[in-house]
């Protein structure tokens, strides 16, 4: 679950800093076991996704210091009540959406304009105690941005305007508006922020690349890409549980009494 200052900070900000969520051998199994070489901001294809790439891509779909998070920003309430009351197994009420590996960002970068919020990018919502996300987003950073560097920047608390960025505001190439903040994290932490919130990407001035590995969620029955992937394609790997497959189902409202497809396999 989020503790109580997580809880304020996300409602708050629209973002979260998770220090050292990955340990550094996870850290160099990712790092070790990255293969695309310029992956730009477009989605990857779900065939050829980074989940084949090793099983550290798969294992960080459920992490026990992450998934708690993640079922409390995007998780379906309702559905985990159903499940409990018929002793069903707990699986994940959120989905993956989609994966984003960056490795594009070299000295020179000019940073990604400004993008997101509400409504276009994204939905937020807290009400009676419950968050209503849609596309959150997990950045791991393998890479220190130290905020000279560069990296993610947003204008917290934009989750929630309800105005149009000024126009200009959105290029960072030549400068950066006083109101925007440079978010820095270093390997092994994770920034949770909603889509929903204005955010982009400082220009890069060191002389190492940054590389970050995002992890896109929806709530169960929302997409944003227009491709899903399907548990079917990782039933090969052993590491692949229950609850790993069935982050990665299609969206859908996951009824508790419905056949599942994979079926579980405990
Ligand atoms: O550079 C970053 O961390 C921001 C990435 C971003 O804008 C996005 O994933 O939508």
């Amino acid at each position: 679950m989020l503790n109580d200052e997580q809880r304020f900070l996300f409602d708050t900000l629209g973002y979260i800093i998770v220090p050292d969520l990955l340990s550094a051998e996870q850290i160099e199994a990712l790092q070790s076991t990255l293969r695309i070489s310029d992956e730009k901001s477009a989605s990857v294809s779900q065939d050829e996704d980074p989940l084949h790439w090793g099983k550290i891509w798969r294992d960080i779909l459920d992490l026990p210091n992450l998934s708690p998070i993640l079922e409390d920003l995007i998780g379906n309430p309702m559905l985990r009540e159903a499940r409990r009351v018929r002793e069903m197994l707990d699986l994940p009420t959120y989905r993956l959406d989609h994966i984003n590996v960056h490795t594009h960002v070299k000295k020179g970068y000019e940073g990604r304009p400004l993008h997101g919020g509400l409504p276009v990018a994204g939905s937020f919502k807290y009400h009676d105690g419950i968050f209503y996300n849609g596309l959150t987003v997990v950045s791991f950073e393998l890479f220190d941005t130290g905020s000279n560097h560069g990296g993610f920047a947003c204008i917290p608390g934009t989750h929630k305007a309800n105005v149009a960025l000024p126009e200009g505001w959105a290029d960072m190439s030549e400068s950066v508006h006083d109101c925007v903040a440079r978010i820095a994290a270093k390997p092994g932490d994770a920034i949770i922020f909603t889509e929903a919130l204005i955010h982009g990407s400082l220009p890069w001035n060191v002389d190492a690349p940054r590389r970050t590995v995002f992890y896109k969620f929806s709530p169960i029955t929302v997409s944003w890409a227009a491709d899903f992937f399907n548990p079917i394609d990782f039933l090969q790997y052993d590491d692949m549980d229950d609850r790993k497959l069935a982050v990665l189902e299609p969206p859908n409202a996951r009824y508790p009494d419905r056949s599942t497809e994979p079926e579980l396999r405990s």
